[in-house]
């Protein structure tokens, strides 16, 4: 298994759009053994294969406090939300230190596959409700901070881009170190 590189916001390749899987093989079961791993490392709770520059629909969830119950959605489709809405408070691997309300539906129910190729249903509210409706978002191209305003936004994509330059530059002094 292996820890796979998570693509950070304002990323482009964050919003491509992700296409449905047509084997299930090794090479998926793989997939989503690294996704998890990578999930679990990080940590976090969910992480789509967008978000490992893998476009397609993939998901993986864990929202337990054990870390013992993964679900792995391929090809997921909701195929009923309720009307009822709630906010939660949102924060995703791809925008690290950022959490922000955003408003879903409350209930939902997805239909996807195992890595098996065995199709199943589940209804999921709270917490669970949210993170599938946000991972699948991300087999969308869409990032929950576009949920916020443009001024929200705008100031998260600077504080990132700012970032990102003190991570290169600790990457090049870390790569001088080992050649010097
Ligand atoms: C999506 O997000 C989610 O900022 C999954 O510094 C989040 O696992 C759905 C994380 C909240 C519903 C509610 C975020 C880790 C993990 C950070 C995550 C961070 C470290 C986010
Ligand atoms: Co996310």
């Amino acid at each position: 298994m292996s820890i796979l590189n998570i693509l950070r916001y304002p990323d482009p390749r964050l919003h491509k759009i992700a296409q449905p899987v047509t084997a299930f093989d090794a090479r998926l079961a793989k997939l989503v053994a690294d996704m998890a791993e990578t999930m679990y490392d990080a940590p976090g709770i969910g992480l789509a294969a967008s978000q490992v520059d893998v476009h397609e629909r993939v998901v993986v969830i864990d929202i337990t406090e054990e870390k013992n119950a993964l679900t792995a959605y391929i090809n997921p489709e909701i195929i009923w939300a309720s009307d009822e809405r709630q906010v939660y408070d949102e924060g995703c691997l791809s925008v690290p230190g950022v959490y922000d309300g955003v408003e879903r539906a409350t209930r939902i129910k997805v239909r996807a596959f195992d890595i098996k190729g065995e199709q199943f249903e589940q209804e999921a509210d709270g917490l669970l409700a949210v993170c599938i409706q946000h991972e699948m978002d991300h087999l969308v191209g869409k990032v929950f901070v576009e949920y916020l305003s443009p001024l929200k936004r705008n100031r998260i994509k600077t504080r990132m881009v700012k970032e990102e330059r003190g991570i290169a530059r600790e990457k090049a002094l870390r790569a001088q170190g080992r050649r010097f």
